[in-house]
């Protein structure tokens, strides 16, 4: 019997029905995402490397507005000064041929092996002088570009036995190290602020700032705040087993989401990368309705870039690679869609009223209102019937089932 051969490729997402991402969706990618070779621990690369010239035209043909890259992804660890200059001259032809810009640049500190027990932590005082070294160079290069976000993922920051690691005296380095990136930007009067990606754990055992959470109280402890927040990826969040949208609601609270790392992550396993919400798509949905509808007076909560951060899966051939770029932008773009119906939608809006959502807004004592005021007012205690109150239910379920009924495009 001969084996049947495939048809293919199929329809392209982006010849779909259905919205089509422009540059004012605001959507960019790592070099390091499209251009990956799918190299993994147990298997060698599936694909040719990715010129990032070519990676600049077609992103720019999908629809992307942005372009994002390690030092290292665009020009190979250890070029000598010309061939990086040359490099660096062409990728900014690229730009200017097809108006792509550089939002974010980071810097990898996780790949060579001199990183391997991490950068501005590694117990050897040396690495880490050479690795803040290898980040200014890098940030010359991003306000160069024009970037304003710069990435700092500490991948090999951490340990795999806490006896060889004094996690205080590594945050007291960390620390050092992002006070003195913080310096010099202020006296180069450098236009970049710094995103700090928290992931709990792979490479290292256990990471430092493991969560969003560690992250932005680390960043408060230091000598400029204003200018260090985070860039939360969705699925190192959820290898912790948290609630993304809820920790993007957080960022924006304190002010701290400078940068997003969108992809899916299917529960707690090795960091998965795949296409934004092709994991919990609940949480996607929740997540975009947020950004562009969770704003103070109903706009959007965030205006930076809309960033992904995915691996095409291993076994896709270079047009599975631009099917998945595509499949990332539709898959927001198509949410986005959902998350208006479901907020203009009058049985949401009067579900949202009986579950009391908009009276959380209402401040909790009267303007003035003391402690003695309350004390003294019997109808929050003294007269009031706890049992009564207890006794009402919320309406959360018909709610939520509201929400997933418009997610599947049930209504509206
Ligand atoms: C690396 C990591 C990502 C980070 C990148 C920035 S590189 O691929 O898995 O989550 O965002 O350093
Ligand atoms: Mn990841
Ligand atoms: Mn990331």
């Amino acid at each position: 019997m001969t084996t049947p051969t495939p048809v293919g490729p199929s329809t392209p997402t982006s010849t779909a029905t259905g919205p089509t991402p422009t540059k004012a969706d605001r959507f960019s990618f790592g070099l390091w995402t499209i251009g990956w070779t799918a190299r993994d621990p147990f298997g060698d690369a599936t694909r040719a490397p990715l010129d990032p010239i070519e990676a600049v035209h077609k992103l720019n043909e999908l629809g992307a507005y942005g372009i994002t890259f390690h030092d290292d992804d665009l020009v190979p660890f250890g070029s000598e000064s010309a061939s990086r200059d040359k490099i660096i001259g062409q990728f900014k032809d690229a730009l200017a041929e097809t108006g792509v810009i550089v939002p974010m640049v980071t810097t990898n500190l996780f790949t060579h092996p001199v990183f391997k027990d991490g950068g501005f932590t590694s117990n050897n005082r040396d690495i880490r002088r050479y690795a803040l070294r290898k980040v200014l160079r890098n940030i010359d290069l991003a306000a160069d570009l024009g970037a304003k976000t710069f990435v700092l993922w500490g991948g090999r920051e951490g340990s795999e036995y806490d006896s060889a690691k004094d996690v205080q005296a590594a945050l007291e380095r960390y620390r050092e190290g992002m006070n003195l990136l913080c310096e010099y930007i202020l006296d180069k009067s450098y236009d970049l602020r710094f995103a700090i990606e928290p992931k709990p754990n792979e490479p290292r055992g256990d990471i430092l700032l493991p969560t969003l959470g560690h992250a932005i109280a680390f960043a408060d402890s230091l000598e400029h705040p204003e200018l260090v927040g985070i860039n939360p990826e969705v699925g190192h969040e959820q290898m912790a087993g948290l609630n993304y949208a809820s920790g993007i609601a957080q960022a924006l609270y304190h002010d701290k989401l400078f940068h997003i790392d969108l992809n899916g992550q299917r529960g707690i396993k090795y960091d998965q990368d795949l296409v934004f919400g092709h994991g919990d798509l609940m949480n996607a949905f929740s997540l975009v309705d947020l950004l562009e509808n969770g704003g103070p007076n109903g706009g959007p909560s965030y205006t930076g870039p809309r960033h992904f951060d995915y691996k095409p899966s291993r076994t896709e051939d270079y047009d599975g690679v631009w099917d998945s770029a595509r499949a990332n932008m539709r898959m927001y773009l198509l949410l986005k869609e959902r998350a208006a119906a479901f907020r203009s939608d009058p049985e949401v809006i009067e579900a949202l009223q009986y579950a009391r959502v908009p009276e959380l807004s209402v401040p909790t004592l009267n303007p003035g209102e003391t402690y003695a005021d309350l004390l003294a007012d019997p109808s929050t205690f003294e007269d009031f019937d706890p049992d009564a109150a207890g006794e009402q239910g919320y309406g959360f379920v018909r709610l939520n089932q509201l929400a997933i009924e418009h997610l599947m495009g049930a209504r509206g």
